[in-house]
């Protein structure tokens, strides 16, 4: 099974307006509910996808249990969350019809206590013998060290099991210098990361800091890998459209299929690529369009860029 961790798990809330303007009362003229936090929509998609997955992290309070709900529903989904007495957080994406857009609201999430830490730190322990590959992703909520993926890269190393890191700020910067496999960062997390805005350039200095390999995910740009086997950028054929919410994660998700079935680096880039631009497809957050995945999977390639990797 692949493992994905969530420390901070949520109720991803999407409201569709039809107009999105400041000091204005808006009539909502659809809203979805969905599980989320970044390693759950990794783990959805996967599941969707026919991968069993495993989801550990956090969850407690009526959305944690409205969110195991959701998720005990999902086929090839199984659910080892660790309970805490904080409550799961909300987010809420507000998809604007007439500009195109979303835009994103996460609340903080609950303050963790030191023994729920230890407690995460012990299911993870068990859980890692039956991975065959793991992934952190998300913001770590108050209370949980700043170190706590480093610690969590560290262990999946020394279980031998490949480990990919998306996160950002501090967590990240200690997260890389534990040398996880894989990091899928941003355009402006890379940046911020490295000081330097040429995605190339940025990337290749996040390998030097101790990442293995990057995927960074360049928006319409598509993805950019940079690995110790070459370096590949893969974009969908035009334009995307529709609401990006979870469009990250599916990268995640599409990188560890084709890692868990033997795939090269061309070939999972294009996955990847596909599942994001299919994720802003669908409507509600952390879902894709399968229609649209085949379809941008049997389009897009990954073009080999020139340079020692
Ligand atoms: O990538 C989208 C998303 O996964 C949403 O589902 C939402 O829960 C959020 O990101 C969480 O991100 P954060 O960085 O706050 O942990």
């Amino acid at each position: 099974m692949i493992l994905t961790v969530t420390l901070n798990t949520a109720v991803d809330l999407t409201y569709h307006v039809p107009t999105l303007r400041r000091h204005t009362t808006h009539r909502v003229t659809e809203t979805q509910d969905r599980p989320g936090g970044k390693g759950v929509n990794v783990a959805r998609v996967l599941a969707r996808l026919g991968h069993p997955t495993t989801v550990t992290g956090f969850a407690g309070g009526p959305t944690g249990a409205w969110l195991r709900e959701a998720l005990s529903g999902e086929p090839h989904l199984k659910d080892a969350l660790v309970p805490i007495g904080g409550t799961t957080r909300r987010t809420v994406a507000v998809v604007d019809a007439a500009g195109g857009d979303t835009t994103q609201f996460n609340e903080p999430g609950p303050t963790v206590t030191a023994a729920e830490w230890e407690a995460l730190k012990k299911a993870y322990a068990s859980l890692l013998p039956g991975a065959e590959a793991v992934a952190l992703c998300g913001s770590l909520p108050p209370g949980v060290p700043v170190g706590a993926y480093a610690h969590l890269i560290r262990e999946a190393r020394s279980a031998g099991v490949p480990v990919l890191l998306d996160t950002s700020g501090e967590p990240l910067r200690r997260g890389i210098a534990a040398r996880p496999d894989l990091v899928k960062p941003n355009a402006a997390e890379l940046a911020d990361l490295t000081g330097t805005r040429d995605p190339r350039h940025a990337a290749r200095a996040a390998r030097r800091r101790g990442a293995r390999a990057v995927v960074a995910s360049l928006g319409a740009e598509g993805l950019l890998a940079e690995t110790p086997v070459g370096a590949w950028r893969a974009a969908p054929p035009g334009p995307v459209r529709g609401n990006p919410t979870g469009a990250g994660d599916s990268v995640v998700a599409g990188l560890l299929a084709g890692l868990a079935e033997g795939a090269d680096w061309p070939d999972r880039l294009v996955r990847a690529a596909a599942l994001s631009a299919a994720t802003v497809h669908a409507s509600a957050a952390g879902e894709y369009d399968e229609a649209a995945y085949r379809d941008l999977a049997a389009r897009i390639t990954a073009t080999a860029l020139p340079g020692a990797a």
